[in-house]
């Protein structure tokens, strides 16, 4: 156990009872081509935090701790894609479609996969999720109580989006959340920001956020 110097208040860190998600790192929401910048957004924001999310990750791995990955995709036959969901804005390509890396956001296509650097190692959960939040339509409810999971460690992309949904989520089921602050990243700055200050206001309401090194100091001294 170890105190993790969080924000708005220290987070007890029980390494045995600890998994870390990274949610969505993956080429469509980080590469030219793909669905992130085909809604206009500047995926070189998403790029930047590869480094600190991958120092993260090899900190868990190093102690052994649980590392799960999440992947926003849809069956081949669009069966779990609400036409809502593919009809909303005005994408240059929308989900399904063929682009540059495959057809967008499908399950096996290349641009769906993991990014090269943060790639899963064997024996690592991968979740596909067909929502925003990772807890919708997959087994990972059921993963992580087999698994025995009372914490969660969270980076990933995007801050408000798909990890703040998640969080949320697994707030509601009674986990406690730590957002890890530099391994997170939004397409708009002020969203981020705002997403930190609202999941840790009202005496951590979502949950806790520290930064990747304050995260690894904690592993380091449980
Ligand atoms: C979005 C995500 N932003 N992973 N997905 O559509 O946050």
């Amino acid at each position: 156990m170890a105190e993790i110097a969080a924000q708005p208040f220290n987070f007890t860190f029980r390494p045995e009872t600890t998994a870390l998600i990274v949610i969505d790192m993956q080429r469509d929401f980080a590469e030219q081509g793909g669905f992130g910048a085909s809604l206009g957004n500047d995926v070189s924001r998403v790029t930047k935090i590869v480094p600190t999310v991958k120092r993260l990750i090899e900190g868990f791995r190093a102690a052994g701790l649980p590392v799960i990955h999440t992947m926003e995709c849809h069956r081949p036959d669009l069966s779990d894609l609400p036409p809502a969901k593919r009809n909303r804005g005005n994408p240059t390509i929308r989900i399904g479609d063929a682009g540059p890396m495959g057809r967008v956001l499908i399950a096996g296509e290349s641009g769906t996969a993991i990014l090269d650097a943060l790639a899963p190692v064997d024996g690592e959960l991968v979740i596909e999720k067909p929502g925003k939040g990772a807890f919708y339509a997959t087994s990972l409810g059921e993963d992580l109580k087999r698994m025995g999971i009372a914490q969660l460690v969270f980076a990933g992309v995007t801050t408000e989006v798909c990890v703040q949904t998640t969080m949320r989520e697994a707030n509601d089921r009674g986990y406690e959340c730590l957002l890890a602050e530099d391994a997170t990243e939004s397409y708009f700055a002020a969203f981020k920001q705002a997403a930190i200050e609202m999941i840790r206001a009202q005496g951590a309401i979502v949950g806790w956020t520290a930064t990747t090194d304050q995260v690894l100091e904690g592993i380091a001294h449980a």
